[in-house]
């Protein structure tokens, strides 16, 4: 040990000496050329500065690893969380897609207010908003010279409203970061697919940015070209979405005009998307990337493409090109009335939250205002409790006060690389090791037993991503017990552990370092006790079955729209729903009463039969379990992207029909995913009527049940569901197929 001790005190002499050489010959040099250029003072200067340094500690600061963020970068990472507001004519069509066609008169909002949204997204913790100024139907939302397809051809405020400048103003008000999406791809416009639509949209780019910013974001999504209105022209339009756009002119432009924006798209450069919709981040997530072209076979027909890497990143990537998780509140990014109460839960949001922040990545949560032109009540008051939710969860921080002992630290400057870095104000200050020290070990007496079910971890990405992997462990019956571990942690990790524990003693122990680490926050929190949402199903035969976990006394639901309380109905075991409904459940434990769930139900599929085609067992499709999926590919000739595939229901007897829904499946692959439908109805299975047809607007992207409501209810016994254009591959996958 002695002699360990006597090599390691030999070895930081023998850097110290290094350094010192180092220093007095670069002085020299500096000296040397300055008195060369004839400077008196600055010499001397210089040398009072060296003298300085040499007395307060001669800091060889770290070197960064990898790429690191640009000051545009960082600034988004402190960002973190942020909202991104779809609204315009497809709010008052009611579709995800708009055409292109829709006339500016169906713009009139009678009481839009822009602070009431921002607010409401203030409340909920979020630091900015996006602004969706121009979405694929082409219409925008600021008086812009570059199209008559805009807000001053609308009744708004008579042709005067301007929404981005309303917005903009919230924003500065609230104190609330701004930021822009106009949507390269464009339905309405005659020159989409020509490089004049290219100048115009950078035209678009250039209004937006000179008039409204500064913005934090500048946001551009993937889904290029396929069919619109065009001016009239009413085609379909393809465009090699790697060569039109020209982006490397693009983000010159933007840069220009935003230079403390980060650029978001599908693959950077600034920020790349995390290849989901649905708001998480992979489990590993690291912040470097090397985008390469989509994986073969995976570009779908409407330019859009799975990025399997995006979700993970790569570990010694290219680029500093850290994920962003979009995710709508509800289950589409524009409001439907329909989905009231399919708003997801505060508890929903803080998983969100843990798999996408607590990954490194940030979370970009969809808003859509309704016809009103605000957010809708139910919108508000979900966003209000998640932000209280996510303040008491990190309101104390149990480490604060704590004993740390750390293994190692740089050149034993506790000063400017100690463990007081871990907990004070700057999230980039940090506890740095040694070069050589890769795999250092911090000790933390908490002086009491704490209780805590949340760990969080930081690096200081200003010096890259470091750490590979760390574990976490406690102090239980006289041993070191692993509770927890991870790999990627770059700007912030948070584990959130199965269960609460008890422990004075904790240790973080980096398992494997690329350079010596350089961690800038270490926490210890615990998120306020609750009770599990209930999971409501429903059997093929129509009975509800209503199932949770944990200590509860009773679950209670309503079947009548209203909210269940604790003098509700107790759920005693599964009844009947055979003609569909809307169920409601909450968990209770004696009096208080957990986080509710709602769920929808269509007509049981009890005596339904699949008539056709029949060459294979189709049952999965109205099995009512959206795992399985039934594959259609036996339509005569090889069913493609072109040609349609049908699917004939016999309902057992005439039920009255409101809506259809179709389920896809329920993976990320584009392969056998309808987009486009007709669904007909029949009473003698040979006489069909179309009574819908039309898109699923961004189902590539976004894997939500698609509801179409009917002009008017209709009495069938058959349905037949026709999938007239799949995005990709040969046949359709089909999870479920109801109606209402
Ligand atoms: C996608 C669009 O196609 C969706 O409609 C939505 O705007 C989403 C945020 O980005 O690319």
């Amino acid at each position: 040990m002695l002699i360990f001790n006597l090599m390691l005190s030999f070895r930081k002499l023998m850097f110290l000496k290094i350094m010192m050489l180092r220093s007095v010959c670069t002085l020299y040099v500096t000296f040397s050329k300055l008195m060369f250029a004839g400077g008196r003072l600055k010499p001397f200067v210089l040398i009072c500065t060296f003298l300085v340094i040499g007395i307060t500690g001669y800091s060889q600061p770290p070197v960064p690893y990898g790429p690191v963020p640009s000051s545009a970068q960082m600034q988004w990472h402190e960002t973190g969380m942020y909202c991104l507001i779809h609204f315009g004519p497809d709010t008052y069509t009611d579709k995800e897609w708009g055409y292109g066609d829709e006339d500016p008169v169906i713009f009139n909002p009678s009481e839009f207010d822009a602070l009431q949204i921002v607010s409401a997204a203030k409340a909920g913790g979020f630091k900015g908003i996006v602004v969706v100024a121009k979405h694929h139907d082409g219409f925008c939302l600021w008086p812009t010279k570059t199209t008559e397809h805009n807000i001053s051809k609308s009744p708004y405020k008579n042709g005067k409203g301007d929404i981005i400048r309303e917005f903009k103003d919230a924003c500065d008000k609230s104190g609330m970061k701004f930021g822009l999406y106009c949507s390269p791809w464009d339905r309405n416009s005659a020159l989409y697919g020509t490089s004049a639509y290219v100048d115009l949209y950078r035209e678009q780019l250039k209004e937006l940015y000179t008039e409204y910013g500064p913005v934090f974001i500048s946001w551009h999504d993937g889904a290029n070209g396929g069919d619109g209105y065009y001016g009239g022209a009413r085609e379909k339009r393809t465009i090699d979405r790697t060569t039109y756009y020209g982006w490397d002119s693009t983000w010159d432009l933007i840069r220009r005009l935003q230079p403390m924006a980060a650029i978001f798209g599908d693959v950077g450069p600034d920020v790349r998307w995390v290849g989901n919709e649905e708001g998480h981040a992979g489990e590993t997530c690291w912040a470097t990337y090397t985008p390469e072209a989509p994986d073969p076979g995976m570009e779908a027909a409407n330019g859009y493409s799975r990025y399997w890497k995006a979700t993970e990143g790569d570990r010694n990537g290219k680029y500093w090109m850290p994920a962003e998780c979009d995710v709508p509140l509800r289950p589409g990014w524009v409001y439907h009335a329909s989905d009231d109460q399919k708003v997801k839960s505060p508890y929903t949001l803080l998983d969100l939250y843990f798999k996408s922040v607590g990954r490194g990545a940030a979370l970009d949560l969809g808003l859509s205002p309704d016809k009103r032109g605000i957010l809708h009540e139910n919108d508000v008051t979900i966003l209000k409790e998640f932000g209280n939710l996510l303040k008491t969860a990190f309101s104390n921080n149990l480490v604060k006060g704590a004993i740390f002992k750390a293994s190692d630290i740089r050149q034993n400057n506790t000063r400017q690389y100690g463990t007081a870095n871990l907990t004070d104000a700057d999230p980039w200050s940090a506890w740095v090791t040694n070069d050589e020290i890769k795999t250092p070990v911090l000790t933390i007496d908490l002086k009491d037993e704490k209780t805590f079910n949340i760990i969080k971890i930081r690096e200081n990405i200003r010096l890259g991503q470091r750490i590979d992997s760390f574990s976490v462990l406690i102090y239980k019956d006289k041993k070191w017990q692993k509770i927890a571990g991870a790999t990627s942690i770059g700007a912030l990790r948070l584990i959130r552990l199965q269960q609460y524990l008890k422990a004075r003693l904790v240790r973080l122990v980096i398992d494997k370092a690329a350079a010596c680490p350089a961690v800038s926050e270490f926490g210890l929190y615990a998120e306020p006790v609750h009770l599990t949402a209930p999971v409501i199903s429903r059997d093929k035969s129509g009975s509800v079955h209503i199932s949770t976990v944990g200590a509860v006394t009773a679950i209670r639901y309503t079947t009548d729209g209203k909210e269940p309380t604790a003098r509700s109905t107790r759920y005693s075991g599964p009844f009947l729903l055979p003609e569909g409904g809307t169920v409601r459940a909450r968990a209770f434990s004696g009096s208080v009463g957990g986080e509710r769930t709602v769920k929808e139900f269509g007509l049981a599929k009890a005596g339904w039969k699949v008539l056709y085609p029949q060459s294979n067992d189709l049952s999965a499709l109205i099995d009512d379990d959206e795992q399985s999926v039934a594959g259609i590919n036996s339509n005569g000739p090889q069913v493609t992207a072109q040609t349609p595939a049908d699917v004939v229901v016999d309902l057992g007897k005439a039920v009255s029909i409101r809506s259809f829904s179709f389920t896809p499946p329920q993976n990320t692959r584009l392969n056998g995913i309808a987009d486009k439908y007709v669904f007909y109805v029949s009473n003698d299975n040979l006489n069909w009527k179309a009574e819908a047809s039309g898109e699923f607007s961004n189902i590539a992207a976004n894997r939500e049940q698609q509801h179409i409501q009917l002009k008017k209810p209709v009495k069938a016994r058959y349905i037949k569901f026709s999938a007239v254009h799949v995005i990709e591959g040969q046949g359709v996958l089909i999870a479920e197929i109801g109606v209402q």
